[in-house]
């Protein structure tokens, strides 16, 4: 797995979790990388095409960083990003708190938008193999869909 991938992976991993959060149960835990990285891809491709583009990432993750960013100030704390997570599951704050880690490019304790961003334009780049703009469902499961951290 190169760098990049795992990042991804994680990513898809830390996404998912964060849609499952409310209904976390033993059966969340089970859910392998693989089913993960396919809820994923669903969200992501909203128009059900069978891919999605940039565009549509960001726009997704764009409403995310929105809904997370709490008090509005443009940037994600890691308190907002872990906010609403059970204090017992300590394997979701761990993941979420490694997803910030890796976001965070100028290393400033924050994720900014332009950060969220640039990530999405990597994940497009590194899954996008045929490089005609979109990611299909194959393409995306190739590098997210792979083995367990
Ligand atoms: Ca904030
Ligand atoms: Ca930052
Ligand atoms: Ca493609």
């Amino acid at each position: 797995m190169t760098f990049i991938s795992r990042r991804l992976a994680i990513l898809a991993t830390g996404l998912v979790a964060g849609a499952t959060l409310l209904a976390a149960t033993a059966q969340a835990e089970e859910i392998s990388n693989t089913q993960s990285a396919l809820a994923y891809f669903n969200r992501l491709d909203q128009q059900k095409r069978g891919s999605f583009t940039l565009a549509d990432m960001q726009r997704v993750e764009s409403k995310d960083f929105k809904r997370t960013d709490e008090n509005h100030d443009g940037k994600l704390s890691l308190e907002e990003y872990v906010y609403g997570i059970p204090q017992d599951r300590e394997d979701v704050i761990k993941r979420y708190t490694r997803r910030f880690q890796l976001s965070d490019e100028n290393q400033d304790g924050f994720v900014s938008l332009d950060e969220y961003m640039v990530f999405c334009v990597r994940v497009v780049n590194l899954a996008d193999t045929n490089k005609d703009g979109m990611v299909t469902k194959d393409e995306f499961m190739a590098v997210a869909g792979g083995d367990n951290e």
